[in-house]
């Protein structure tokens, strides 16, 4: 018997690899994620029909760019739905959208980026729910500016209340069955305004309910105390979905949160340990869960957001120290969504699971 198998996975390689690929290669992409401090490859989409999310960010570690591809299987089917951009296999939709902030003017009480955001996730779930791929899996939430303060409330908090409204007006669990997610942001230090300010948005969905884990040393973000802004964030800690015979795990961005509280402020380094633990603790509760073999620190891939260039050398020092020596990391510039995290910590991880004789 041959199982359909979705060999989802994701591959990092640079924006100038990426358009040297040959076309049968690229029809096998559901979308890429760029990240690039300028805007060459703002054309990616338009040359390749990839869906294409662009984000400012700078590469810390190697090149100046870096594109985390996701490749479905068979015939890709693609589309566009309002702002959005997608592709889909038969099990897996993958889908970017991005939404210029001054499409929005601030009235009915909503500030722009809330309405944005708002209407992202309504858009989001409209497509899921026409083409059937109900549940969402992962979702990368990029943000301009993401601690200032506008409109009377942190940026952040504008994105929280657009994000949970959107969920709750689309019948969508605001607890216990959120995907797993990243929100950070880009272009603080350089004050971006105007045209830059745009949010983007990249998620992957499909037709089998992923199992949503939470940390067992972190309260859950959903029920994150008011001081963090009025409306809590709509994410779980980890999603892991079994796609024929792969299981892959979405750990979402980790911190050095403790409880709800920041740890370590002003320490890079130990804010690299603590968030390292907490990526332990979501694999411990992962492993409950999947088949074999069970996921560890070693066979992840991931995504390393600093705040300060100058901790990256201890930070990778400090995780390689953690996670040994070979582990697959890229690292970009970014901010995260408090002033007191120096660096936040995403990762993924695709099994094939073994088949067990009885
Ligand atoms: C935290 O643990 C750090 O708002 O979607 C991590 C992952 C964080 C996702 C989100 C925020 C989000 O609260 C920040």
């Amino acid at each position: 018997m041959i199982d359909t198998i979705s060999p989802l996975h994701s591959t990092q390689l640079s924006v100038a690899a990426f358009l040297k690929q040959s076309k049968q290669w690229r029809n096998s992409v559901l979308g890429a994620f760029c990240f690039s401090a300028d805007a060459v490859e703002n054309q990616m989409q338009a040359d390749t029909n990839v869906p294409c999310m662009h984000v400012a960010m700078q590469r810390l570690d190697a090149g100046d760019s870096v594109c985390e591809v996701w490749h479905g299987s068979g015939q890709l089917t693609q589309g566009q739905s309002g702002a959005i951009h997608y592709r889909h296999d038969e099990d897996v939709l993958l889908g970017v959208i991005e939404l210029p902030e001054a499409m929005f003017a601030a009235d009915m009480g909503k500030t722009p980026l809330q309405q944005a955001t708002e209407s992202a996730y309504r858009q989001i779930f409209a497509l899921l729910d026409a083409l059937r791929y109900p549940y969402l899996f992962r979702c990368w939430n990029y943000i301009a500016d993401i601690t200032t303060h506008s409109f009377g409330l942190e940026r952040y908090g504008q994105f929280n209340l657009g994000r949970q409204d959107a969920f709750l007006a689309c019948g969508r669990d605001v607890m216990g069955n959120a995907p797993a997610a990243c929100a950070l942001g880009f272009g603080q230090s350089t004050s971006v305004q105007g045209p830059l300010t745009t949010l983007s948005i990249a998620f992957l969905a499909g037709r089998v309910a992923p199992r949503n884990i939470e940390n067992p040393r972190q309260i859950s973000a959903y029920q994150y105390p008011q001081q963090y802004g009025p409306r809590s964030p709509t994410f779980s800690r980890a999603s892991l979905v079994r796609l024929g015979q792969n299981e892959v795990l979405f750990i979402s961005g980790t911190a050095s949160i403790v409880g709800h509280a920041t740890l370590h402020p002003g320490n890079a380094v130990a804010q690299a340990r603590e968030t390292i633990a907490n990526i332990q603790a979501v694999l411990a509760e992962a492993n409950r869960l999947a088949s074999q073999p069970k996921f560890d620190l070693a066979s992840l891939y991931y995504t390393v957001y600093v705040r300060r260039p100058a901790d990256l050398a201890q930070i990778c020092a400090e995780l390689a120290h953690c996670v040994g020596n070979a582990f697959t990391a890229v690292y970009l510039q970014a901010d995260m969504c408090r002033e007191d995290l120096l660096l936040e910590i995403e990762a993924t991880a695709v099994h094939t699971m073994r088949v067990i004789q009885r």
